[in-house]
């Protein structure tokens, strides 16, 4: 909230200085007058712990003089150590109260769900170890502090310590990068195994400031593209002199199936962009001349996502989280994940992406675009 205001109070002063040049120098003195007040700020409180410090001095000194105990400074300080350390360990407490309900939503899909173990499994070792060694340095310091009637130990090394303290994180550092290592391949390195139904193929390319999204049509098969025929009507640049383009359908939403393998194939046309989808803990860039692709099945569809959260206003998103430009922020498309038996029927629906004015224009090409015997029999059987 307070970071959404922050950039809209940016956005409001950015257009300021894009209306009127003058108010750059306005702009410029107002941060000046921010810098000396908080060096005035700093240099003040500098002063008073000075007076404050120089005050007891001299408490300290009269103490001494009449023949009494001066302040136990190490006593102090010890205290302070501990004071430290319990608002510290309540700031802790309080802040994940209150921006812990800020991370990522449940993940809805298949490799989301691993992924989230691994976070959470790092999450809790960090926090473990972060509460011991926070307690046992303030509580060190306060319970060795300077007493006069207590000697200290000199104690110049430690093999056994050493070993466990190096050990220790060693083999749990270990763990965790390799199981990282091995989930993440699992991940990326997918290829579609014998026997198992085919991915769903869907083409995604990014450019200032949208996404294209293809779908194959009844082959399930997408056509190739070449960039040299990317035309104002021609906006992908499809190859119509591969058969497996003629039915290939262009997209306003991606509508995924529930349960299904979904490859992702993933380009960009201009800056790099990058494909986004946190609920599917789905994100890899898409750049210009080097294809990228992303496979996941999703668990959930929309409509339990809102039965689930109790909010019929939810949707998934697919966002550009590269910041590519004046509209990056514009850059997102409706995600729904929907049933086999809807994804049928919304697939049916959708325009081809072979239109009658590229179709003219391929026929002035000398191209005749016309459909494999394939594709003939499967779309008479649909
Ligand atoms: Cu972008």
């Amino acid at each position: 909230m307070a970071s959404s205001t922050l950039l809209m109070a940016q956005a409001a002063s950015s257009n300021a200085t894009a209306t009127s040049g003058g108010d750059l120098s306005a702009q410029t003195a107002g941060m000046w007058t921010t810098v000396a007040y908080y060096t005035v700020l700093i240099v003040l409180a500098g002063v008073i712990i000075g007076i404050v410090g120089k005050i007891l001095k001299v408490y300290d000194l009269t103490l001494q003089i009449q023949g009494k105990k001066g302040t136990d400074w190490n006593k102090i300080m010890g205290i302070c150590f501990v004071v430290f350390l319990v608002l510290g360990l309540v700031g802790v407490y309080y802040s994940f109260s209150v921006q812990g309900s800020m991370i990522l939503p449940a993940a809805s899909s298949v490799h989301g769900a691993t992924l989230d173990t691994m976070f959470w499994t790092t999450f809790g070792i960090t926090v473990i170890v972060f509460f011991a060694t926070q307690i046992l340095l303030f509580g060190f310091a306060y319970r060795y502090r300077h007493q006069d009637n207590r000697k200290a130990s000199y104690v110049p090394h430690n093999n056994t310590i050493e070993k466990i303290w190096t050990i220790a994180p060693a083999i749990v550092l270990t763990i965790l990068v390799v199981f990282g290592f091995l989930t993440w391949r699992q991940i990326t390195n997918t290829v579609d195994a014998k026997g198992e139904p085919a991915s769903l193929q869907v083409d995604l390319t990014g450019h200032q400031f949208a996404w294209e999204i293809r779908y194959p049509g009844h082959d399930g098969k997408l056509g190739l593209k070449d960039y040299k025929l990317v035309s104002g009507t021609n906006v992908l640049g499809v190859n119509y002199k591969d058969r497996n383009s003629f039915d290939d359908l262009h997209a306003d939403t991606l509508v995924i199936p529930k349960g299904k393998s979904v490859r992702l194939n993933i380009i960009a046309q201009d800056v790099i962009h990058s494909v986004y989808m946190p609920n599917f803990r789905v994100q890899i860039n898409a750049v210009p001349g080097l294809p990228t692709y992303f496979k996941f099945t999703p668990t959930k569809t929309t409509d339990e996502m809102r039965r689930d959260l109790d909010d019929q206003t939810f949707d998934y998103h697919l966002y550009c989280n590269k910041i590519c430009g004046g509209s990056h922020y514009n850059m997102q498309k409706l995600v729904r994940v929907v049933t086999q038996e809807e994804y049928q029927t919304w697939l049916a629906h959708q325009k081809p992406y072979l239109t009658d004015q590229l179709k003219k224009e391929l026929k002035f090409a000398g191209i005749n675009p016309q459909p494999s015997q394939e594709q003939v029999r499967l779309a008479l059987n649909n």
